[in-house]
Parts: structure tokens; C-alpha cells; sequence
């Protein structure tokens, strides 16, 4: 697709930089592939300082007419405890996750079912979007998906090793919550003590180091990366741009589901999958393109951190 739009999105540049991929603070879910941590240099580029909002999509579905693989299949996942649709269009549940039911209409613009909408969301994360959808929204504002090694050298804000973007306290001093996921018991009680039972606005809570927000909590984001658990073990140190194949497409940063009793996802280095075609009521994504201006190399002292190139040709585009 041609590029259509400029990005809405507000965004930051990060310089070209070595950092260290993958989880150092032993909190790493084994079968997810967190580890080895490994050495990976990643040349200038630019990020979305927030995951693609409502209203940012309504614009370019009202350019487009682009209609999203949930609204061609007629239904998507949602949260039990969210649904607003009238029982009969209440299709099924997810086989090993019960608190998943399949809802006919439902949509990015129907997050919660057919009776729900957007009113007073349009600055909330757009959901129910394939990752093919969130390539074709990407290309149309002449953007990319971030690679994987993108989205965590991005997530960590400049923090070495930190378990989360601000850090290694879940809370802050006062005991407050830094990100949306799930306060009590999984998945029947959500006390909803950071504010939100389900997607927050995008600016809420603090920017990381870089002035990326959210990018634990709330919602997942897609990268452009395939899948493969043991890619850690043989990725390439400059520019990783994922495995050739795989089962699915890489998605970062846990969710507004996400409890450590069972999903200790909201980590700069936890990485789980989802295929292509697959969207969620809690799956989102924020764009990735050419560095904005020029950015001095992070790490002046590793002998292949220079700038990799203008970035422009968006090779790690799927
Ligand atoms: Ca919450
Ligand atoms: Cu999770």
C-alpha cells in the first residue's frame, strides 16, 4: 500500500546503541525464549511514543475503507468479565484459557461486543487488530512494525537489566501502581486499583526513559518479528530481524490481564506469540520508521555500534 497519512503518533528517535537483549533478573518464563541475554547493536530508528490510539485508526480506516480480519471473520476475543453483548452472540471459550469468549460483532470499533463502542476512547489503544492490519495501518502512514530487539531496546528507556521500563519495583514509593495490568484473583476479581479494568489512555501513568508510554501493561504489541522460542540461542548480533518463519508473530509487553500469578508478561524482556491473522480485545501496537534526526551512537565503545545505515529502506519491514 502507498503511504497515505503522516504518522499521528507522536515519536522519539533512538540513537544507535548496543544493549543487553533478554532477561537478566531471573524472573525469565522458560518456553517463552527470554534468554540467553545477548549482546545486540540496533542501528537509529524512530518509535511511536504510544501504541496506535482509536482515533488515529478511525482516520485511517475513514481514508482507507480498510476493513480489519475481525470485522471479515464477524467476531473476536473478549475478557469475560467485559463482554456487553447479548448472550447469543456469545459464540464459545477458549480452549485452556476459559476467561476468553468469542463474541459475534465484535471489533475495534465494538471492543467489548456489539453493544459497546468507542465513546470516550478515542485515545485508547486500538484492539481487535490482526497483525496484518497493523502492518497495513504501519505502510499507510509510511511506517513499519519495530523488530523484537527494536521494541526492548526502546522499552528500556536506557535502564541496564531492569526488570521493568522504570525499573525493578513493580510500585512506586507510595505504593501506587506504574503500569495496567490486574490487581486480585485472576480471572474472576479485578479490584481495578491502578484505575483500569480494561484499556487505559495511552498517556497514562509516566513515559520510560526514551518518552515511551505504556510499553508494559495495558496492552500487547505486535512486532514485525516471527516467533521462534530458541532465537536467542542464534539470532545475529546487528539488527535482528527475527526468524525466517515461524508459528506466529511476536508481541511484547503483556496486558491489562497480566498478573504474576500466572503472566508475569509486563517485563522489557518477556515475549510471548500470536498468529498472524489472530487479534485480541487486548492486543495493540505502536510504529517504528527511520531515525528523525541525527542521534550520536549510545555506545561509543563497541567496535560495530555505528549507525548500521539510514534505516530508511525499512529492511526489517515485513
Ligand atoms: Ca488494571
Ligand atoms: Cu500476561
Amino acid at each position: 500500500m502507498s503511504v497515505g497519512a503522516t504518522n499521528p503518533i507522536e515519536t522519539v528517535t533512538i540513537p544507535a546503541s548496543v544493549f543487553a537483549m533478554g532477561d537478566a533478573s531471573g524472573d525469565a518464563r522458560r518456553p517463552d525464549g527470554e534468554d540467553p541475554v545477548h549482546e545486540v547493536a540496533v542501528g537509529a530508528f524512530s518509535i511511536d511514543t504510544t501504541t496506535v490510539t482509536n482515533d488515529a485508526f478511525a482516520a485511517f480506516v475513514a481514508a482507507t475503507g480498510h476493513r480489519t480480519e475481525a470485522e471479515h471473520r464477524g467476531s473476536s476475543p473478549v475478557f469475560h468479565l467485559a463482554v456487553a453483548a447479548d448472550p447469543g452472540d456469545v459464540l464459545g471459550t477458549a480452549a485452556g484459557a476459559p476467561w476468553w469468549r468469542d463474541v459475534r460483532g465484535t471489533d475495534w470499533r465494538h471492543p467489548a461486543g456489539p453493544r459497546s463502542g468507542l465513546d470516550g476512547l478515542g485515545d485508547h489503544p486500538v484492539v481487535h487488530v490482526s497483525w496484518n492490519d497493523a502492518a497495513t495501518y504501519a505502510a499507510w502512514v509510511g511506517r513499519r512494525l519495530p523488530t523484537e530487539a527494536e521494541w526492548e531496546l526502546a522499552a528500556r528507556g536506557g535502564l541496564v537489566g531492569a526488570r521493568y521500563p522504570w525499573g525493578d519495583d513493580l510500585l512506586d514509593d507510595h505504593g501506587a501502581w506504574r503500569c495496567n495490568i490486574w490487581q486480585g484473583p485472576f480471572p474472576e476479581v479485578n479490584t481495578g486499583d491502578d484505575g483500569w479494568l480494561t484499556t487505559a489512555p495511552v498517556r497514562s501513568y509516566q513515559p520510560n526513559g526514551y518518552g515511551l508510554w505504556q510499553v508494559v501493561g495495558n496492552v500487547w504489541e505486535w512486532c514485525g518479528d516471527h516467533f521462534d522460542a530458541g532465537w536467542y540461542a542464534r539470532s545475529p548480533r546487528l539488527d535482528p530481524t527475527g526468524p525466517a518463519d515461524g508459528p506466529g508473530r511476536v508481541i511484547r509487553g503483556g496486558s491489562y490481564l497480566c498478573h504474576d500469578s500466572y503472566c508475569h508478561r509486563y517485563r522489557c524482556a518477556a515475549r510471548s506469540m500470536s498468529p498472524a491473522d489472530s487479534p485480541s480485545a487486548n492486543l495493540g501496537f505502536r510504529t517504528a520508521g527511520p531515525a528523525e534526526d541525527p542521534a550520536p551512537p549510545v555506545d561509543p565503545g563497541g567496535s560495530d555500534s555505528q549507525p548500521t545505515g539510514d534505516n530508511d529502506d525499512q529492511a526489517g519491514a515485513p
